[in-house]
């Protein structure tokens, strides 16, 4: 049970229109009437989810005029006396009301200890939870699209599901177990192993880390290829900004540069990489090193190639790491007079879209952006996309294959203990059985004031 009351800033600092101190618990309405004066005295008791006018006050100390409002449990946020005051967005005022909260009784909340409250009191699960700090993270439509599908149940839908499926298989075990004259373990195994088996699929399946990862955060792609052809040159032209320096010179860039463009509602991350080659430089072979792995991180490669000079060993470096399907090969320079076609182009890396292009042309580099809007858009009906739930759906689907090999070799017995594991490991997705470390984790991530 909680029996405190929390406060904290629920806006982010600096200036704006408006600041919101927020508070949650027992003593949350008291509170808040010992420091606001609503204007007009024959107000006693605020009605519930109404926004009222008047001064947050300590003493003869006006502090500023504000909105507040209080949300009754159990109808908020929280479940809990949830009071909210509005004030003029700035440090002072909104800091020093927040210090009379605590002076009050309050206690400073701790991070995402706000939607804790929302969890541990039933509202919503920990998966939805989780959800709330995808919506506040989210850079783009997608991003946003796949917190608010969290956010209304979507994984939760989908683990409850296979939750079920799992207690059927788990009473069938149990009725052989119960009653082994009457069932034996073989026809057991014969009933319940393909549905284990079908069961562990569906959660496998059900996490693509690399996809799940774009649709969170956005597309990480990075440009890279021998030093002088192009790559920072088309990082600005893909970003409209100067960020990375082009010179002449090969070995310009020395370190990542990166930039972030949204295409059809993904953010793409772009990174600019040192030109891959030998060098005696100390500092330009660190940056081939964080080249080599910033392409290894990428889910989308740029490899550029200068169509105005003919192949040499330097482009051929990082064909080994590639994948055909994430990569497209950029033909850089084509104002030029070339010396390269796309056949030669297609035939480094067979599978790889190869695109013509100049740097100095905007209208060339359509087709960049048609191939990263193209890698951007993965499914977005992914049941799960948070990594710690497709960490415990991969560790319950251990469980279960566990549990199909214990038929095969072992008794129903042994078998009952893996679909147990397979079990509590799906319900610390939706926090059903959940420890006390397991939400410290979790809400740490969160903001204060959430
Ligand atoms: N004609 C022509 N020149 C280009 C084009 N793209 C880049 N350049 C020139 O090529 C030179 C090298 O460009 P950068 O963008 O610095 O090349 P980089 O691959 O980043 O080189 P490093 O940082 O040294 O690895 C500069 O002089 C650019 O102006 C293009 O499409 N056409
Ligand atoms: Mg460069």
């Amino acid at each position: 049970m909680i029996h405190d009351t929390i406060a904290a800033i629920a806006t982010s600092p600096g200036q704006g229109g408006v600041s919101i101190v927020r508070m949650s618990g027992p003593d949350a309405e008291s509170i808040l009437m010992r420091l606001f004066r609503p204007a007009g005295k024959s107000i006693v008791r605020l009605e519930s989810h109404m926004l009222t006018y008047g001064h947050v006050t300590a003493g003869d100390e006006c502090v500023d005029e504000c909105m507040a409002v209080i949300m009754r449990a159990p109808r908020s946020y929280t479940r809990e006396d949830v009071c909210e005051i509005q004030l003029h967005g700035g440090s002072y005022a909104c800091q020093r009301t927040l210090e009379i909260c605590l002076e009050q009784g309050a206690r400073l909340a701790q991070p995402g200890e706000f939607t804790r409250r929302a969890f541990l009191n039933g509202r919503i699960d920990l998966s939805q939870a989780e959800a709330v700090m995808g919506l506040i993270a989210a850079q783009g439509e997608q991003a946003h699209r796949t917190a608010m599908q969290q956010l209304q149940g979507g994984a939760s839908a989908f683990i409850r599901q296979a939750a079920d499926e799992l207690y059927g298989i788990q009473a069938g075990a149990a009725a052989c177990i119960d009653y082994p004259e009457e069932i034996s373990d073989e026809e057991a195994a014969g009933d319940l192993t393909p549905r284990i088996l079908r069961l562990a699929r569906t959660l496998e399946e059900a996490c693509c880390e690399r996809s799940a990862r774009i649709l969170r955060t956005g597309l990480n792609a990075a440009l890279c290829g021998r030093p002088n052809v192009g790559k920072s040159s088309l990082l600005n032209a893909l970003t409209g900004e100067e960020r990375a320096i082009v010179t002449e010179i090969p070995g310009t860039t020395r370190d990542i540069v990166s930039g972030e463009i949204l295409l059809g509602g993904s953010v793409i991350h772009l990174t600019d990489t040192a030109g891959l080659r030998d060098t005696e430089d100390r500092v330009e072979r660190i940056g081939v090193e964080r080249a080599r792995r910033a392409v290894d991180q990428a889910d989308a490669v740029l490899l550029v190639l200068d169509a105005s000079q003919p192949l040499s060993d330097e482009d051929r470096e990082l064909l080994p790491c590639l994948t055909p399907d994430h990569t497209a090969i950029l033909l850089n320079k084509s104002d030029l007079p070339p010396a390269l076609t796309e056949t030669d182009a297609a035939a480094l890396l067979p599978g790889a879209q190869v695109i013509s292009l100049s740097a100095h042309d905007p209208q060339s580099l359509e087709p960049v952006k048609d191939f990263l809007r193209r890698m951007a858009s993965v499914t977005d009906r992914l049941a799960l996309t948070q990594p710690r739930h497709l960490e415990a759906a991969r560790r319950a689907a251990a469980h279960l294959r566990d549990a199909a090999g214990a038929l095969e070799t072992a008794t129903v017995d042994l078998a009952a203990v893996d679909l147990q594991s397979a079990q509590l490991a799906m319900a610390e997705i939706t926090g059903d059985q959940v420890e006390e470390r397991l939400l410290d984790r979790v809400f740490s991530e969160f903001c204060v004031g959430k």
